[in-house]
């Protein structure tokens, strides 16, 4: 299709664009890290979100290529700022990645090599990975999950709660941090049995020394609620769009 083809140029003419969408410290009210999210900057289509290509890269297996290029760009831009003290040393940088990319060969020596090539330590590195793509095949990912823990990369739980994976599974499984999909902070404050689920998955984060990210923050009143039901981390259009790096420099997001 043209699309396909258009995807393919963008592939080789590096039209990929990473923003930056921080993620807020509840604690400090500062951010402490950032999630890259995709844009492509078509000739033809314009600003293009990840909703529209994401798919389709998958389903043709240029997600390989397209998340290899995000990977470093997020990497390299992420040291530079570091560097620059515009980002505290311990800075977390989040990116989404697809379970084919996972699943691919070689997948562990790309990574390391990303961060050999671009200096960004592994601590400040935490991949997000969608809990319920990954049951299609949970025993490999698992293990390949551990593999990059192994590097000193963390593993983030994306969507979590929206998935029909079991809780055992999640007993099977490495992660570092769960993020609360943004549908149940959405509801929280409308119905008490939401705000009961946003409190079971903290309390389970905890048991399992995991931190918790809560998704989707929009208002005042559901940062208040998250920080009284001790979540430490929230990320929503509340603190900030995600935006590109040139866009971000010193600023920082002051919120109570
Ligand atoms: O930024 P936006 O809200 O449009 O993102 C929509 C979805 O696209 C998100 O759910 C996110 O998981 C996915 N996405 C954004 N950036 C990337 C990326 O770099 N790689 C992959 N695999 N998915 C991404
Ligand atoms: O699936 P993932 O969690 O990676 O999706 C991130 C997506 O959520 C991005 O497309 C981003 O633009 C979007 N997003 C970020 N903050 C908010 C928010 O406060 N409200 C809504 N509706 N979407 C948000
Ligand atoms: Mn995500
Ligand atoms: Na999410």
């Amino acid at each position: 299709t043209r699309l396909t083809a258009d995807l393919k140029r963008a592939i080789d003419n590096h039209e990929f664009e990473v923003y930056y969408q921080p993620i807020i410290d509840l604690h400090h009210n500062k951010a402490c890290g950032a999630e890259a999210l995709v844009r492509w900057h078509s000739p033809t289509r314009g600003l293009v979100p990840p909703n529209d290509f994401i798919p389709l890269a998958e389903d043709s297996g240029m997600i390989i290529e397209i998340g290899h290029q995000i990977l470093h760009q997020a990497c390299m831009q992420t040291y530079d700022q570091i560097q620059k003290g515009h980002w505290p040393t311990d800075f977390l940088l989040h990116v989404n990645l697809s379970v084919c990319q996972l699943l691919q060969t070689g997948f562990l020596a790309q990574l390391e090599t990303v961060l050999a090539e671009t200096k960004l330590p592994a601590k400040n590195l935490t991949l997000e990975v969608t809990e319920s793509r990954l049951v299609t095949q949970p025993l490999l990912t698992t293990q390949i999950l551990k593999e990059i823990q192994s590097l000193g990369i963390h593993i983030a739980i994306d969507d979590f709660g929206t998935g029909y994976s079991s809780l055992a599974y999640l007993n099977q499984l490495p992660f570092n941090s769960l993020k609360i999909d943004r549908s149940f902070i959405n509801q929280m404050m409308v119905t008490e049995n939401y705000s009961a689920i946003v409190t079971a998955v903290i309390s389970i984060a905890h048991n399992f020394q995991a931190d918790t990210v809560a998704e989707g923050v929009e208002t005042a009143e559901q940062a208040t609620k998250l920080k009284q039901l001790g979540c430490r981390y929230a990320q929503g259009f509340y603190y900030a769009q995600p935006k590109p790096m040139s866009e971000w420099s010193t600023e920082t997001v002051n919120k109570s």
